[in-house]
């Protein structure tokens, strides 16, 4: 691998190394893309204060998400067709993140399914559930997450219709995907992720190909999948699926505090606030820009934790800062697995980690769990 030393290398060499189609799927958002920017360009606009003259010796970035210990508070976000930037994606994902002492989630919309991730792994994952309209699908997804011994479940709350990004459909990755020319020819320059794809048998959404009712091939999976995101979710869906999971579940997409107060009524252990990476309401509030006041509201009745943007250590400790308990990295870790498979998730974990570590020192603190507002410059 070339030298890496920042997440926008690893960009870089995934843009060279993925097809079109899904590198595009992965680095872009809804429509005009104004909020996925926004998610990256709003921590720009945090300022630290730094410190001098104070120890730095003996620093520690271990913390806990949900009462888990973590060797940094920053778990991998649930992607879905994961295993589309690198051939087996979600377990050399779920490798990387291991390795790294960092919680990994399996989204619903993998290519692998949880039981190739529980098969090929040897720590506990996260798995993160969409509500469908297939109730029975649903419940039986909540049981095999269960067996296969997934230690939190990630509730998708901000999905109930799909949103629109221009390059996916530009693409022809819909449903059903269209094959066009440009695609076909793309591919061809692509020769060593084509080779990775022919070895593997891991090809499709495999938690719901031979377990959904009605779904025998591609054609059936694409209408399916399409037509399954249940517009008529409730917070009684919340709690059903509450009962019926009884580990520890967290709420993902809140990005009002509103919401956030119904979201911690509901007795869930966390809440992520996320626009979903921008892939979904575009005009929406960044997450970091959202996230004080969901702090302010519902910060000392549950876990809060974030993403959407989060590129760098700076990142993670300004979200810190502002309250969050930990933080979900979605394209930083995509990009690796693209540009490197699990050595590449392994190089955006160590980046993050390194910048993670001397922003920290820089700021005059020691212990990440310290962290906090003070830390914030005011802006002048
Ligand atoms: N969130 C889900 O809850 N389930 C998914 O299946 C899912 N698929 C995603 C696929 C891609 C390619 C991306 C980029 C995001 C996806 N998300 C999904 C949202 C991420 O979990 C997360 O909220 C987002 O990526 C955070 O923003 P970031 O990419 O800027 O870090």
């Amino acid at each position: 691998m070339p030298v890496i030393t920042c997440v926008e290398d690893l960009r870089r060499l995934a843009k060279r190394r993925v097809p079109k189609m899904f590198y595009d799927y992965a680095d872009s958002g809804a429509w005009t893309e104004s909020t996925y920017r926004a998610n990256e360009t709003d921590f720009g606009r945090i300022k630290l204060r730094q410190r001098v003259a104070v120890d730095m010796r003996d620093r520690t970035l271990a913390s806990t998400m949900i009462g888990i210990p973590v060797a940094m508070p920053l778990a991998l976000a649930p992607t879905g067709l994961t295993g589309m930037q690198h051939a087996d994606g979600e377990i050399l994902a779920a490798r990387a993140a291991a390795k790294a002492g960092v919680p990994f989630t399996l989204s619903t919309m993998s290519i692998c399914s949880i039981e190739d991730v529980a098969e090929n792994t040897n720590a506990p994952f996260w798995f993160q559930l969409y509500v469908m309209r297939d109730k029975v699908f649903v419940e039986r997804l909540i049981d095999r997450a269960k067996a296969a011994q997934c230690s939190a479940l990630v509730l998708t709350l901000d999905l109930q219709i799909l949103g629109q990004r221009h390059k996916d459909i530009r693409n022809g990755l819909t449903a059903p995907p269209r094959m066009t020319v440009p695609n076909i020819i793309n591919l061809a320059t692509k020769p060593r992720w084509c080779l990775d794809m022919l070895r593997t048998k891991r090809r499709t959404f495999r938690n719901i190909a031979g377990h959904a009712e009605g779904v025998t091939d591609l054609s059936s999976l694409s209408a399916w999948t399409a037509e399954q995101f249940d517009p008529a979710l409730s917070w009684d869906d919340v709690k059903r699926i509450k009962d019926r999971w009884g580990g520890k579940l967290i709420l993902k997409g809140i990005l009002d505090a509103e919401d956030a107060v119904k979201a911690a009524e509901s007795g869930a252990d966390a809440i992520i606030v996320s626009n979903h990476g921008g892939r979904q309401l575009d005009g929406a509030l960044s997450s970091i820009a959202a996230l004080p006041a969901i702090v302010a509201a519902v910060g000392d009745r549950i876990e809060v934790l974030m993403d959407g943007g989060v590129r760098s250590g700076q990142d993670v400790i300004k979200a810190v800062a502002l309250g969050a308990r930990g933080v979900f990295i979605g394209r930083a870790f995509l990009y690796g697995l693209g540009a490197g498979g699990e050595a590449g998730v392994t190089k955006t974990l160590e980046v993050i980690r390194k910048e993670l570590d001397i922003t920290m020192a820089l700021c005059g603190l020691r212990d990440i769990q310290r962290v906090d507002g003070n830390i914030i410059a005011e802006n002048p």
